[in-house]
């Protein structure tokens, strides 16, 4: 039977299940990454297991969000982080090395197999032809202990490319135009895999835009083949030896094919507050900004900033702009200030940071009050970038550097050609920021500091209960809407009582209170609730408060399966009920463990009217038992035992 790429890959790597798109599956994951915001959580998680060494092919974990350090916390993670990866194996990119996603891409990344990521842009590594997924902090650590990942089978989407990038259009428009057509949630439970001749015409950093964005859809994944192109990547960063041709059966079947002729793809800007508000750039012209920031997982590649360092050369950034630029990694920075591009940066008025997530997770470079910022970013949440009232876009790195010069939005096709920058034959190779694990680690000693505290766990699943709607919200709510991320709650990322106080502070600061007087409670959303980021605290800091289920008329991918994890109830709501129920009813459960052991839908009641309302929960064999246990922490325990 012909194959598309994903469906090549997942049966190369099946454990159990069957490849029948929406059935539960297992994969085994030959590669892991962790970063410090949801590392920390991971390796406690990890500890927790009692396993010596890692168990997958490589595991690494990088320090690039906490990078702040405004107090002892993040610094004490990182001294955390470093120990436990030394005891148990694992890799440690420290400090300073640069983003996750973009140093994977360059050193550790192979075509053809798996990696699990405690990240949603994960899939950055698609651009390599690697399966490469998002998930909760323990899932990758259950994938570091050697247990399989579990997903539902995705659908494969093909995205046939065809024709060239022309003009100012870049790999970032065509991710854009996209997330135009599909939306944020178009792509939930779906693999995206490009295909056709324009393929070729894409380099791996420009491919890895793309897949790194997919994260924007909603999707499992996105991939692309492995190519000549993804050879040409690979032997300049001295890895040819990873190399290996990964590409769909031609006449492979697709559950549907989306044609894109990158040749009428045009500049594109994703407007406040959503990446899928996407309108062509014509739109905005004249727009005044006050901070452009370039940078971020999605967009910070040698190339990408070689062609800002080429725009800006020999002018200087807007009177009432300021312009921040964070490199994607160390091998970018160094490479752009030995060949001079860093200078032209500078020399053009740019502040330049170090190479890490910086304003991307709302650490530092917060916008003025009221103001407009434009980025390269992947997400563009309200209150994300550290300041509530400003307007974000999003934007490619060529059309950012232009805004940056005119302190507006222009179209600079009537000014200028974009400057083509050729990628290198060679990258500069230095892995001193890598620490590989000793040998043997059971001599290592870990190191934890005060503002590591123990895990909560929670009890079994009650077979009744009462609780109160403490919180309705409206679609696409996102786990930044959740736990908030940004510099006062990240560095509280280890400490899970202390973060408590920051879920929904966002919406309504008196929720976890709210939720701490009246426990247990529920959490009442709409559509395509828990989209964005793979931060687990977004389910375990709710569990801490107490919350039982959350009830929704759809759920996000990965944080549906993090409530799983922490044994919160993912409840399904028709779309009538979502309308009749508020906030502070009270619903009334009972024969909730039968209901989820046989699959059955939950009929809970509405205290003080005749009102019942029907709540169901496709939930996998192995899901049921780890909800029915309390989370995925006991499950496991009580299998050990
Ligand atoms: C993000 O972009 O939101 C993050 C910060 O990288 C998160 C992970 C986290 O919250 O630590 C993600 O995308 O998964
Ligand atoms: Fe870091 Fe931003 Fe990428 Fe998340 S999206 S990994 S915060 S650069």
């Amino acid at each position: 039977m012909a194959l598309t790429l994903t469906e090549k890959i997942i049966s190369e790597h099946l454990v159990s299940g069957e490849m029948k798109p929406g059935d539960e599956i297992a994969l085994r994951i030959d590669q892991t990454l962790t970063q410090d915001a949801t590392g920390t959580m991971a390796y406690l998680q990890f500890e927790t297991l009692e396993i010596d060494r890692v168990r997958t092919e490589l595991s690494v974990s990088y320090v690039d969000h906490n990078t702040l350090q405004t107090g002892f916390e993040n610094a004490d993670d990182h001294r955390y982080l470093q120990s436990v990866a030394a005891r148990h194996g694992v890799y440690f990119s420290r400090p300073g090395n640069g983003i996750c996603h973009q140093v994977h891409l360059e050193r550790f990344g192979v075509p053809g197999r798996t990696l699990l990521g405690s990240d949603s842009h994960t899939p950055t590594a698609g651009g390599l032809g690697m399966l490469a997924i998002g998930a909760g902090g323990l899932d990758v650590a259950a994938a570091m202990a050697g247990e399989p990942f579990y997903l539902n089978t995705p659908q494969v989407i093909g995205v046939r490319l065809s024709g060239e990038l022309t003009g100012w259009a870049t790999a970032r428009d065509v991710i854009l135009e996209l997330l135009r057509r599909l939306t944020v949630k178009g792509g939930v439970g779906k693999v995206f895999e490009y295909l056709g001749p324009g393929v070729a015409t894409l380099t791996v950093p420009e491919r890895a835009t793309i897949t790194n964005m997919g994260a924007e859809l909603g999707a499992t994944s996105s991939l692309f083949p492995s190519d000549q192109e993804t050879l040409r990547f690979l032997r300049a960063q001295q890895r040819e030896e990873a190399w290996s041709e990964q590409v769909a059966d031609d006449d492979a079947t697709y559950a549907e094919i989306i044609e894109i002729d990158l040749g009428e793809i045009e500049p594109m800007v994703a407007q406040p507050h959503m990446p899928d508000q996407v309108v062509p750039l014509t739109e905005v012209l004249g727009l005044g900004v006050d901070q452009v920031c370039i940078g971020s997982c999605t967009n910070s590649s040698l190339e990408d900033l070689m062609t800002v360092a080429a725009v800006l050369k020999n002018q200087t950034v807007h009177e009432n702009l300021s312009l921040v630029i964070s490199p994607g990694s160390r091998q970018v920075e160094t490479m752009i200030a030995r060949n001079g591009a860093l200078a032209d940066l500078l020399a053009a008025g740019a502040r330049v940071l170090e190479p890490a997530c910086g304003p991307c997770i709302g650490m530092g470079q917060a916008p003025p009050s009221g103001g407009v910022s434009v980025r390269t970013f992947n997400r563009n949440f309200r209150g994300r970038s550290g300041t509530e009232d400003a307007d974000i876009y999003l934007t490619s790195p060529e059309i950012a550097a232009t805004v940056a010069l005119h302190g507006e939005f222009i179209d600079p096709s009537k000014l200028i050609e974009l400057p083509r920058v050729d990628a290198p034959e060679v990258f500069e190779i230095d892995d001193g920021m890598i620490v590989a694990p000793p040998e043997h680690g059971s001599d290592v000693e870990v190191l934890r500091g005060p503002n590591i505290k123990p895990l909560p766990v929670r009890d079994e699943l009650p077979d009744s209960f009462e609780a109160t709607i403490l919180l309705k919200v409206p679609d696409n709510i996102t786990t930044d809407d959740i736990m908030p991320a940004g510099a006062r709650g990240l560095p509280l990322r280890s400490n899970i009582p202390a973060i408590s106080e920051f879920v929904f502070s966002g919406i309504d600061p008196e929720f976890s209170a709210r939720a701490q007087q009246h426990s247990p409670g529920l959490v009442l959303g709409g559509e395509n609730y828990g989209q964005g980021s793979s931060r687990e605290h977004a389910a375990l800091a709710p569990m801490y408060l107490g919350i039982q289920a959350v009830l929704a008329e759809s759920f996000a991918r990965i944080h549906r399966a993090n409530l799983v994890n922490f044994g919160i109830l993912p409840l399904e709501i028709s779309s009538e009920d979502y309308e009749t129920l508020e906030q502070g009813d009270l619903l009334r459960f009972e024969g909730v463990r039968e209901a989820v052991e046989t699959g059955a839908s939950i009929i809970a009641t509405v205290a003080d009217t005749e009102r019942s309302i029907r709540l169901t929960s496709e939930l996998s064999t192995r899901e049921r038992e780890i909800v029915l246990a309390g989370g995925r922490l006991n499950h496991i325990r009580q299998r050990q035992a």
